[in-house]
């Protein structure tokens, strides 16, 4: 196809414009009409061309002597080999043949969780699914490491979660309707600097400042006090982490105990209030009254704030927003069940500017807009194996095959997962515990990763396939709730011998005898013209006239309207309870769940319920430690490129340190420091600030994990959060990650300092 390519290029942080010198990608410029562009995109030339790109296929060495059954050497400390495309395509082909033979397709895992990146083609994912789909399916994964508690826990409190995002109360609504904002976890504007699939024109920052404009009081609930803007920012009040649910109770309490809740809607509108009173009262399994003097007690937040602040939610039209990192924690599913019932308590639930957001400031396009029409996707085609990971279990699934567990009500078990393989996502990043996923790794008979880069995850690989990035492809850009559609041309030539997954699996399932099943005798180029179409047909539906593909390839992008900037969340459910149910059991709000009460587990029981982070200090140190999104980057994407490694200190990921936690550890700001636990150890730079709570520490995900295997614990030398979380889930429920709930200690690092080898290609043999 030869059409005239418009310079844009789309991604999860928003669009850019893209310069090149006609063989590579020089610069991403900021898109001009974007209100408040971030400065990801300038990792993203530096990020291409640097050492640590994958240049050709590779073996690691031990596997392609030995074979996969006669297991040898460690993955992720092998030396590789780097072999031809045909070698690759051959290895990979006889491996799928043979495990299909020996054991069936329910021995491929290709849950394959990660963010990969945008454009509706080259869905790293998707395409994965679509080839091994044509191949007899696999075991699959469910779930995400962003709000997973939210997705298993709330249908049954208030219908699903995605409904809750798309249905979300509008800033506009909350500009012109709210007084008092109760934002737990904060609103994070770094955050809002992605969304899933792309958010091209940043409208959050200017939602919310028009909000404080307009007079309405917002208070940062969280151990960061820039998780608010301060132009936005009227009170921050630091509670210990994972003690919210502690703290809503605290404020429930009071409004219980002076009689300022609402019971006509509770009555109304809910089911089980008389229980969450019984246990605010003390008169649950706990006997212990939750007093503001008890919630003082659990999160530091004095008693007096608490009962003021309660009277001031009552007498005002108060809207509580909670982060999605609060339920990335242990027992995450309280703080959600306990955030509804507050706000339920309050009564403002479908009112406009009252009730609740949760997952506020998780992406840049929650509360701003929803997209109009579908878009056109690649189809994965039927998978025949119904098994599935609940996604965060992945350690797990490897350590313990067939063994059983609970999850969302039901007794599942374990597959039986013998080849492994991952495209577009770094689990060596997003999972906990990482010297136990480094164990665990160590099980399957094969492991395949696609990437761009030498991230720890492809270090992990028997098979490593280098593939081509968003710029050297051409595609269209259309984000989950985006409102825009962004022309993707094909900036570069992939370098060295990196290829388009699509072309992979091509000639994968050519080698398998069953091409067509899956091109459907299409290129990837057609396959975006067809995408395009299919999205042209959407679109009339939604009343909007696109252009042909030529045209849209060519030129700007294109924005389409919010389909309702007015909408209140539950305003339909408010205004005729019994005309418009929710989907949960009883039709209203359940703030207590019989069907969960009779999945009798001990850490999800039927009410919201406090419980205490499990990481015994004792054992594991005094501080705390979060570890929330990065500005500089996505998660671990692009942390090779220029503006993440602008942000290091002697080459190692900032952590943030209260002044009293470092000066009584002789720790200055600009020190290299090991941060460590029973589980694990990394070095950090001190960034020494009173922005974070004393007594926690602050350690953006996402800093590619470069661990010293030679020592034990392994030493990451690089600053991966995830060397020091531990691996279990929220609960039983939701089997969700917890990272957010960490006991570690701090010291200043005085011996040599190991230089950071996480940006450098493996050892190849020859
Ligand atoms: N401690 C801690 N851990 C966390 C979190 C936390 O708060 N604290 N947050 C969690 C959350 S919310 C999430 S969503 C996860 C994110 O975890 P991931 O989504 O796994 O993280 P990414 O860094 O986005 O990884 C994407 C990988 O895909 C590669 N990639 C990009 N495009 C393509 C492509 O087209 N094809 C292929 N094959 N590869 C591609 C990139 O190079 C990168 O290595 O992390 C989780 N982990
Ligand atoms: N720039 C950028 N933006 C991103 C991403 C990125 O990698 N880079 N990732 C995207 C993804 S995949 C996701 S899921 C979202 C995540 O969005 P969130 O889940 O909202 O993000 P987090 O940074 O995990 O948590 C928000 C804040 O909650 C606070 N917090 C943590 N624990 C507690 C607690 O116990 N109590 C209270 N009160 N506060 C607590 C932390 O200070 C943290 O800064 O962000 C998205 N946005
Ligand atoms: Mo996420």
């Amino acid at each position: 196809m030869d059409i005239k390519r418009s310079a844009l290029t789309s991604s999860h942080w928003g669009a850019g414009v893209v310069e090149t010198d006609g063989e590579r990608v020089t610069a991403v410029h900021p898109y001009p009409a974007d209100p408040a562009p971030n400065r990801i995109n300038e990792n993203i030339p530096g990020a291409l061309y640097s050492s640590s790109r994958i240049q050709r296929p590779a073996v690691r060495a031990s596997w392609l002597e030995n074979g996969p059954e006669k297991r040898s050497g460690t993955r992720g400390r092998d030396p590789f080999v780097e072999v031809s495309w045909d070698q690759a395509l051959d290895l990979i082909a006889g491996e799928i043949t043979r495990i299909r033979e020996t054991h069936g397709n329910g021995s491929i895992f290709a849950g394959s969780y990660g963010w990969s990146s945008a454009g509706r083609v080259h869905h790293a994912q998707s395409l994965l699914k679509r080839f091994l789909n044509t191949q007899g399916g696999f075991v699959r994964s469910e779930g995400n490491y962003s709000y997973n508690a939210a997705l298993v826990l709330m249908p049954y409190i208030s219908g699903p979660y995605r409904l809750s995002i798309i249905d979300s109360t509008r800033w506009s609504v909350v500009e012109k309707h709210s007084d008092l904002v109760l934002a737990f976890g904060g609103l994070a504007e770094r955050n809002t600097a992605v969304c899933d699939g792309g958010v091209t024109f940043h409208r959050f920052p200017s939602a919310v400042k028009a909000c404080a404009d307009a007079g309405v009081k917002f208070i940062n609930i969280s151990p960061l006090r820039s998780d608010m803007s301060a132009g936005v920012q009227t009170e921050w009040l630091a509670p210990k982490p994972g003690s919210d649910t502690a703290l809503m109770m605290g404020l429930a309490y009071v409004l219980l105990d002076e009689g300022l809740y609402d019971p006509d809607f509770l009555d109304r509108y809910t089911v089980g209030f008389d229980r969450v009173a019984a246990y605010l009262r003390g008169q649950g399994d706990d006997q212990t009254p939750k007093t503001p003097a008890w919630a003082e007690a659990q999160s530091g937040i004095p008693a007096e704030r608490m009962i003021s602040l309660a009277r001031e939610m009552a007498s005002k039209r108060t809207m509580i927003t909670l982060a999605a990192g609060l339920q990335r924690a242990d027992f995450g599913e309280q703080p959600l069940w306990m955030c509804v019932t507050l706000a339920a308590m309050l009564g403002q639930i479908g009112l406009p500017g009252g009730g609740y957001i949760i997952g506020a400031a998780v992406n840049g396009n929650i509360g701003t807009k929803e997209r109009l029409f579908s878009t056109g996707t690649m189809r994965q085609l039927h998978n025949p194996v119904t098994d599935f990971l609940p996604v965060a279990m992945i350690s797990e699934m490897l350590l313990h095959p067939g063994e059983e567990y609970v999850y969302d009500g039901a007794k599942m078990r374990f597959p039986d997962a013998r080849m492994v393989w991952w495209a577009g996502g770094n689990p060596f990043h997003h999972h906990q515990d990482l010297a136990r996923l480094h164990a665990a790794f160590q099980r399957p008979e094969t492991v395949i990763v696609n990437e761009i880069s030498w991230t720890a995850a492809a270090r992990h690989a028997d098979i490593v396939l280098p593939v081509a990035a968003a710029q050297e492809r051409l595609d269209f850009g259309a984000g989950k709730s985006d409102d825009t559609l962004v022309p993707m041309a094909a900036h570069a030539k992939p370098p060295f011998q990196a290829r388009l997954e699509y072309d992979i699996y091509a000639a994968l399932a050519e080698r398998l005898g069953n091409r067509d099943a899956f091109t459907e005798g299409k290129t990837a180029e057609q396959w975006a013209e067809t995408l395009w179409e299919v999205t042209r047909q959407f679109s009339a539906r939604a009343g909007v006239d696109l252009p042909d593909f030529e045209t849209f390839m060519a030129g700007d992008a294109i924005a389409v309207p919010d389909p309702s900037p007015e909408q209140v969340y539950l305003a339909d459910f408010r205004a005729d309870p019994e005309a418009n149910p929710l989907p949960t059991p009883s039709g209203k709000l359940e703030l207590y769940s019989e069907t969960i009460a009779g999945f009798d587990l001990a850490d999800c029981p039927g009410q919201a319920t406090w419980f205490p982070p499990r990481d015994d200090p004792s054992e594991h140190g005094p501080l705390f430690l979060i570890s929330g999104q990065p500005k500089t980057r996505l998660h671990s994407q692009l942390d090779d490129g220029a503006y993440s490694r602008s942000y290091k200190i002697k080459d190692r990921e900032p952590v943030l340190i209260h002044p009293t936690d470092a000066e009584s550890r002789g720790i200055a700001d600009g020190d290299v420091v090991e941060l460590f636990n029973r589980r694990g150890r990394c070095l950090a730079g001190a960034v020494v600030t009173d922005e974070v709570r004393q007594g926690c520490l602050f350690l953006w995900t996402g800093a590619w994990y470069d661990p010293d295997f030679s020592q034990n614990p392994p030493l990451d030398r690089h600053g991966n959060p995830n060397s020091l979380t531990h691996d279990r889930r929220t609960s039983g429920l939701s089997q969700s990650p917890a990272s957010h709930s960490v006991r570690l200690d701090v010291r200043r690092w005085t011996s040599d300092l190991p230089p950071v080898q996480a940006f450098s290609p493996p050892i190849f043999k020859r």
